[in-house]
Formats: C-alpha cells, sequence, structure tokens
C-alpha cells in the first residue's frame, strides 16, 4: 500500500512523465534511510560535539585527533551501511533520463555505490574516501577506503565481559559462556556516545603525506568557509545554463547550507516545479514548505514510489 496520497502521486507522476530536464539535490536524510546519522536535530550530536562544528578547518587545526576520530568513525559506519532503494531508485532515473542530473551534499559514497551513473552525479561537498594532504604546497591527494585509515583510529572493542567464573564452568555451560563473550568482543564501543571514553590520538599517529612526508592527510570533504570545488560548480552552472529546468527534486535536506541550498532557489526561479520529501515537514527552508508537492516520509520509501 502506498504510502504516498494518492492525488499526489497522481499529479507528481503525471507531471514528472512529461520532465525532460530535472536536478536532485540530495541531503543526509537520504542516507538516514541507511542507518548512518544526519547533521541536525536528532542524530547530530557527536560525543558532546556539534556534528557541525567538528567540520571545520578551524577544528581541525585546534584537534586534528579528535576530526580523525569523527571521520574515521563515519568512513566506517558508511563501509558498513548500504545504499538504499532512493539512491537506486536515483540511479535508475540517470539511467533512463540523461537530462536528469543529481547533487549529492552527502560524503558517504551510497549513491555511487547504487551505480548512480558519474556523469550525471555531482559531489558537492566532496567524498569521505578521498583524503589529501594539508601541507599549502603539497597536492598529494588519493582514494583510500582502508578502515581504520591508520591503527590508532581503530575502534575499540567492547570488554570481553570474561569473568573467572566463566572459565570455572564445565562443559555446555562453559562454551556458552565463552560464545557469548567471544560475540560481545566482537562488538565495537559506539563512540558517537559521549558516554563511552575514547583515547586522545597523537597528531603523530594520525594519516601523514607519504609525498611531502612533512603534512597531516585530512579527508576530502567540504568543511565551512571553504569553497566547494570549482570543476564540480562550473558543470553545474553549465548544466543550468543550457535551458530551463522542469523539475526540482529536494530530499533529505534541512537545505540551509549554501551554495548548495541556492541551487533549488536557482531552479525554481527559472520556472521549475519543485518536489520536497523530507521526514520532518518543518525542517525545510519556509519557501520551501509550498512547494508545489511535499513528500513526508523517509526517502527511501518515498523516494522509489514518487519515481517508479
Ligand atoms: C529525512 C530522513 C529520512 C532525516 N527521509 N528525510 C550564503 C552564500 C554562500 C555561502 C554562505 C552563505 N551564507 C553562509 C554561507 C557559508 C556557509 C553556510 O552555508 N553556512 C550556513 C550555516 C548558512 N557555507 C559554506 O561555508 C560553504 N562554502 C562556501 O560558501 O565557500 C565560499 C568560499 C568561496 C571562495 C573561497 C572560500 C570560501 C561550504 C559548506 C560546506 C558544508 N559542509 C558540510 C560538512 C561536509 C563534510 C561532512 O560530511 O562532514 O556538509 S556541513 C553539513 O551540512 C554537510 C552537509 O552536506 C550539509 C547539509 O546538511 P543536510 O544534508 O541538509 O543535513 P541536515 O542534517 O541539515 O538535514 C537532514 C534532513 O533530512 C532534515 O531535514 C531531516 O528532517 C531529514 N531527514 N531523516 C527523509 N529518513
Amino acid at each position: 500500500k502506498s504510502v504516498v496520497p494518492a492525488a499526489d502521486l497522481q499529479s507528481f507522476t503525471e507531471y514528472l512523465a512529461g520532465c525532460k530536464r530535472i536536478v536532485a539535490l540530495l541531503g543526509a536524510g537520504i542516507s538516514a534511510s541507511s542507518g548512518l546519522p544526519t547533521f541536525r536535530g536528532a542524530g547530530g550530536l557527536w560525543r558532546s560535539h556539534d556534528a557541525t562544528s567538528l567540520a571545520t578547518p578551524e577544528a581541525f587545526d585546534e584537534t586534528p585527533g579528535l576530526v580523525w576520530q569523527f571521520y574515521s568513525y563515519r568512513r566506517h559506519m558508511a563501509l558498513q551501511a548500504g545504499p538504499n532503494k532512493a539512491h537506486y531508485a536515483l540511479a535508475e532515473l540517470s539511467r533512463r533520463n540523461e537530462d536528469f542530473i543529481t547533487l549529492s551534499q552527502n560524503v558517504d559514497g551510497l549513491s555511487q555505490r547504487a551505480n548512480h551513473p558519474s556523469k550525471q552525479l555531482y559531489l558537492l561537498h566532496g567524498t569521505l574516501f578521498t583524503v589529501k594532504c594539508t601541507n599549502f604546497y603539497c597536492n598529494y591527494s588519493e582514494d583510500n577506503y582502508t578502515d581504520p585509515i591508520v591503527p590508532a583510529l581503530e575502534i575499540p572493542k567492547k570488554s570481553s565481559g570474561l569473568n573467572p567464573s566463566a572459565t570455572d564452568k564445565t562443559g555446555k555451560e562453559a562454551s556458552k559462556a565463552i560464545t557469548e563473550a567471544l560475540d560481545e568482543t566482537s562488538t565495537e564501543v559506539d563512540i558517537s556516545d559521549a558516554s563511552n571514553p575514547i583515547a586522545t590520538v597523537n597528531t603523530k599517529d594520525l594519516p601523514q603525506c607519504p609525498e611531502c612526508k612533512d603534512g597531516l592527510l585530512r579527508p576530502g570533504v567540504v568543511w565551512f568557509g571553504e569553497p566547494l570545488p570549482e570543476k564540480t560548480l562550473k558543470a553545474v552552472d553549465k548544466w543550468i545554463a543550457a535551458g530551463p529546468i522542469d523539475l526540482c527534486l529536494v530530499i533529505g535536506t534541512s537545505a540551509r547550507i549554501w551554495p548548495a541550498a541556492g541551487y533549488v532557489h536557482e531552479a525554481r526561479s527559472q520556472g521549475a516545479r519543485v518536489a520536497v520529501c523530507n521526514m520532518d515537514p518543518n525542517d525545510t527552508p519556509g519557501e520551501l514548505h509550498y512547494g508545489d508537492w511535499f513528500f513526508q516520509g523517509d526517502a527511501g520509501v518515498i523516494v522509489p514510489e514518487i519515481l517508479k
């Protein structure tokens, strides 16, 4: 049974069928359906820090160990997660319509893992799986999926819970106690929860540049105050300039971060109709509430349904 009101679904799908040039703006909410936390609202805290306060060059300068722990954890979580039906539906729409582009603010690699055609996918905020040197004279960067990227960033395991009395047991009872204890050993500590202590990581144990041998590596994401990738912006501008946009999909984003959010306004000012999919009707800028369609709910359920 559909979770989308029938009238909305019908008017949207009728309009979609006649659309040529479509742009989608994706945010963390699409990957929330895959179990990854968002930035603001629920899930926006990492230990005692507002997640966005760690996404700055200043935070990296001051506490590189903490910022790397945050990103190493995010890399680990993203690798454990998989794309959901919304990522696949968007990849499928790209294959059906070469005039459809996706602008993703997400750095988790899930669209790529859903085989989203790369020519139609623009990563506005970079990716967790590129690392680059922080030395201003060194241009080193590499794709890197190693988890953990260095041993010091390994996520601690929960203590085994083996106690002397377990070893006092015999036969079945003992093997059950040991199996349970071993299972527990393989469970990682949730280091995003500040009540679980974690050791400070020394700068010398963080990822170092193999080229200049003099700089720390950092995640290849775009932090506050940093410019978005120039090539990406140029390519998006070229696409926008190529003709009027019919439809703008705004999926799982609070659309508060610029210049990403600006694309929705730009599309609308060109006459595009706007469809928003968000769990929370109050978490998109006011003007989007009066978007042409507002689909409230989990992107992982709604998006495949409306793009069917
Ligand atoms: C669900 C769901 C489910 C949950 N289903 N929905 C005006 C113009 C230009 C810039 C600015 C400007 N005003 C201010 C600026 C500066 C700044 C900015 O925007 N600040 C704001 C606070 C206003 N912008 C910048 O600094 C940018 N750079 C820049 O402007 O450079 C200029 C420059 C030029 C030349 C030289 C130097 C500089 C850079 C912005 C980079 C943002 N980076 C981050 C971190 C990336 C790395 C990382 O991942 O750690 O990007 S911050 C963070 O926010 C991350 C996200 O991509 C981004 C957007 O967040 P998103 O995805 O919307 O997440 P949430 O949590 O906010 O929303 C999730 C939504 O999903 C919610 O609505 C939920 O309800 C919903 N949801 N579950 C459907 N299951």
